[in-house]
């Protein structure tokens, strides 16, 4: 019989993108597509597959004849109800912080450890946080060939990785200062957004976003590091197999609504070339190479947002450093970085069911 699947979290950013998914991709029969939310959200009713579908409250009942269940919700939430879903015989596919480093749930990119799917001892599967994700199918790839040692990270974050509210808060401050007569510059930017209503006490972000970069995702952890920066070292050992994986990560904050992108320092145990690297993304269906610097083509945000693949260029082998590569990945942090990685999950346990 054909697969149910259920989606927890339907009516937020990442659970709306994967009703586009559901609504776009054809590779899996699904029988019923549940939707469950919050009982805010409950009574809602959204178009999946050309049908008008009512979100129903989530509940351990809610997960009775669920094959698979699919949840994009705060990690209190998951921590909580992935678990019931998994007793009532769903195979949870967790896109929160709550399992990803449990040793007993698989964190899973299907490009690059699929294999890893069945390994699911508590009935769950974790999807990576959107950053480490956005990096894993170009690393992956050159892993394979030549073996990484060390990874050196800077993260350009898109607002949306906060979820609405914080999308919100970047169109807010964009218009409060575009509608000035006289340009703002840079250093007017809190008084002005103060001006507007828009104090920073208000903001998901620790400081204006809109024409400025903010060195801060996540919260604080021990020594100064943030959870973001400490999940692109956690997630990319796990994920890759590299328990020893020397990895240094900053995470930045900039103001573009979607689309992670992250330059890239990474070391190998054998030799690497541009050609060589070139060839290896060009062999990975999941990424696009833009990479012509003569014609200043490479990867932008704005160029390849709302797309599946992970966009790489300005590939460059390192001149003072041996057997390392330099790079610069995007990759749409709600479609890749969460909901389609998710799906992509979902599509390959449904042909292990
Ligand atoms: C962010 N990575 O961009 C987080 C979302 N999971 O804020």
């Amino acid at each position: 019989t054909a697969p149910v699947l259920a989606l927890v979290g339907a009516t937020g950013a990442v659970g709306t993108v994967m009703i586009d998914i559901i609504n776009t991709r054809s590779t899996v029969p699904w029988g019923e597509i549940r939707l469950i939310a919050s009982p805010r959200s409950a009574g809602k009713k959204i178009n999946v597959r050309g049908q008008d579908v009512t979100v129903i409250a989530l509940s351990p009942e809610a997960f009775d004849g669920v094959d698979i269940a699919m949840f994009d919700v705060p990690d209190e939430v998951s921590a909580e109800w992935a678990p019931i879903a998994a007793e009532r015989g769903a195979v949870a596919i967790d896109n929160s912080g709550a399992f990803r480093m449990d040793a007993d749930v698989p964190l899973v990119v299907p490009e690059v450890n699929a294999d890893q799917i069945n390994n699911r001892p508590r009935g769950i599967i974790a999807n990576p946080n959107c950053t480490t994700l956005s990096m894993m199918a170009s690393l992956g790839a050159l892993h394979r060939e030549f073996e990484l040692k060390e990874l050196v990270v800077a993260s350009y974050q898109a607002a949306s990785g906060g979820g609405q509210a914080a999308i919100d808060r970047l169109y807010a401050e964009i218009s409060a200062l575009a509608g000035k007569e006289v340009g703002v510059v840079a250093g007017d930017v809190r008084e002005t957004l103060e001006a507007a209503g828009l104090p920073i006490s208000d903001s998901p972000f620790p400081a204006p976003l809109a024409l400025n970069v903010v060195p801060w995702a996540g919260s604080l952890k021990d020594d100064g590091w943030t959870s973001e920066e400490l999940k692109v070292r956690n997630e990319a050992r796990k994920i890759l197999g590299i328990p020893d994986l020397k990895v240094s990560a900053t995470c930045v904050r900039v103001p573009v609504v979607t689309t992670h992108s992250l330059s890239v320092h990474a070391t190998f145990a054998r030799e690497v070339t541009v050609e060589a690297a070139h060839k290896i993304f060009e062999a990975q269906p999941s990424i696009v190479l833009v990479d012509d610097p003569a014609a200043k083509r490479f990867p932008t945000p704005a160029d390849m947002v709302g797309e599946d693949p992970t966009y790489v260029g300005r590939v460059r082998q390192a001149l003072d450093f041996p057997n390392t590569l330099d790079f610069f990945v995007c990759g749409d942090n709600l479609r890749k970085g969460a909901a389609l990685n998710t799906y992509e999950v979902a599509e390959e346990l449904a042909k292990r069911l």
